[in-house]
């Protein structure tokens, strides 16, 4: 893949607090399945810190490199910039984006947006992309705020914004269309591939339902 816009398509965000099965394993078997993109989220309880942590992300950034995935680090910048990671996500409560655009130069910055606002200032400050939601309800994140749809991803793009945007929370093969169908480059799940029995399988549905949304799309038919 070439470009940010088409790398977000299937976007898995994970830490070890996240997975039923060795994290590892999860990531590679999202990988077989089709994810184009991944974000390290090592939040929650049980969260490994320190070393642990350290030790872990080098594990999935390996797995991301030779298989060509972007490897980002949610909020935790210096661990970003330590292992050389692609780039970094970071939420309204982390530093101000334009700090953290200084401290990572060219890497890929991931901002969460939940107004107009929160993402004319996350632009200012150099954002690569935005992640809206939560889209639909969601338990994984304990702090989320109520589940809106997809209405500020339809508003950005009414209003002109181009800049590359995911949805997230709660995305699930059943509503995933309808995520890009409002005018998202594509979808970041957590559950949806960490908590099933077959990531693989999980990742190939996502995928081929984001895939055929966005033919459809192009095609003038959605
Ligand atoms: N930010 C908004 S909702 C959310 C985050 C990190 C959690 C998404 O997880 P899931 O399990 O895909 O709903
Ligand atoms: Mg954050």
């Amino acid at each position: 893949m070439t470009n940010l816009r088409d790398d977000l398509k299937v976007y898995f965000i994970m830490g070890s607090p996240n997975c039923r099965q060795e994290p590892v394993e999860v990531l590679k078997e999202a990988i077989a399945g089709g994810i184009t993109f991944f974000q390290f989220r090592e939040k929650g309880n049980g969260a490994l810190k320190d070393a642990e942590k350290y030790a872990l992300a080098k594990q999935l950034q390996n797995i991301c490199k030779i298989k060509q995935i972007p490897f980002i680090v949610n909020d935790d910048i210096e661990l970003a910039i330590k292992i050389g990671a692609d780039g970094v996500h970071i939420g309204q409560e982390d530093e101000p984006v334009q700090v953290v655009r200084d401290k990572i130069g060219n890497k890929i910055l991931g901002v969460s947006v939940h107004t107009e606002e929160e993402a004319i200032a996350a632009i200012r400050g150099g954002a690569d992309y935005f992640g809206i939601g939560p889209i639909f309800p969601t338990t994984t994140k304990e702090d989320a705020k109520p589940a809106r749809g997809p209405v500020l991803i339809q508003e950005l793009r009414r209003k002109g914004y181009t800049i590359p945007i995911v949805g997230i929370g709660g995305i699930t093969v059943e509503n995933a269309a309808s995520v890009v169908k409002a005018g998202a480059n594509g979808v970041s799940v957590i559950t949806a591939i960490s908590q099933v029995a077959s990531p693989r399988e999980a990742a190939k549905a996502l995928r081929k339902k984001i895939d055929e949304a966005m033919d459809q799309i192009a095609g003038g038919i959605l």
